[in-house]
């Protein structure tokens, strides 16, 4: 049922040709130790001084983007997705402008990338927990790539970078890809799996030992999906950061900014 994809690589000032290559063949990269603990700590607490001003000022949307609340095992209401966070968190706006996340735009190559942060949902936290209340604890499959149909665009290259705040070993859950799907064609990418409603295991899949401070980078066109936690509460909580890389028309969103139907679909698609 998987297994542990345990190829990772350190992000020096350039993308190395072995790098690029495994990136290409596979779809995804892992880099280890890509924040100091340090940094970890305070992003988290960065995130819970957002999460109190969101709760207190009772923001349902930014930039149109709905904000997504859940419960925690205590009755305590929590913010489990933040979308736009850095432009509420100077230190986060300064790690997402640093220079080893502009070597990463290499990866796009031969396409310009660029770092969305006021784009499509800008620097995006997940923050899961599984308590009997919790509703976001797992993500059925999915290709991050549609989303730009429902946007009356085309498929444009793009890549997610994720920025882990929680160790994750692999039987823990998490993040779990099939690797070379980015490869795919057109029909498979649309229609190989039900989007967002399976939620079975791939035989094909692999998982990762991620520790706090890791960074992945996957293709926007590759399955993946998220395993719930076999634990609960506190042992079952998963922070991740998301920041994509786009390239084609700037497409900056602000407080007018409409909400996209994926969104008001896709209402209960995670649960
Ligand atoms: O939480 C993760 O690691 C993946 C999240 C994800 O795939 C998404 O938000 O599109
Ligand atoms: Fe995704």
């Amino acid at each position: 049922m998987g297994k542990i994809e345990k190829t990772a690589f350190y992000l020096g000032e350039e993308i190395t040709p072995e790098q690029s290559t495994f990136f290409d063949k596979n779809g995804f990269i892992v880099f280890k130790n890509f924040l100091n603990r340090e940094n970890v700590q305070l992003f988290l607490s960065e995130m819970k001084r957002v999460e109190a001003q969101f709760i207190n000022e009772g923001i349902e949307k930014v930039n149109g983007i709905p904000v997504k609340y859940g419960e925690d095992g205590k009755g305590n209401k929590i913010v489990q997705r933040f979308c736009f966070l850095s432009q509420y968190s100077p230190p986060l706006h300064e790690l997402v402008q640093s220079p080893p996340m502009h070597t990463l735009l290499q990866l796009l190559q031969p396409y310009e990338g660029r770092i969305a942060e006021d784009e499509k949902d800008g620097l995006v936290l997940n923050n899961y927990l599984r308590t009997y209340k919790s509703t976001f604890t797992h993500m059925g499959w999915h290709t991050d790539s549609p989303r730009d149909l429902f946007m009356g665009q085309r498929i444009m290259p793009m890549l997610n970078v994720g920025v882990h705040l929680d160790d994750c070993p692999f039987s823990n859950g998490g993040l779990r890809i099939i690797p070379g799907t980015h490869k795919q064609g057109f029909f498979k990418l649309m229609f190989g799996k039900k989007y967002f409603i399976d939620k079975k295991a791939d035989p094909n899949e692999v998982g990762f030992d991620i520790e706090a401070g890791d960074l992945s980078v996957h293709d926007g066109r590759i399955w993946h999906r998220v395993e719930q936690s076999p634990y609960t509460d506190e042992r079952s909580r998963r922070r991740v950061m998301y920041m994509p890389i786009v390239t084609g028309k700037y497409k900056p969103k602000t407080n007018a900014s409409r909400t996209p139907i994926y969104h008001l679909l896709g209402k209960n698609a995670h649960h």
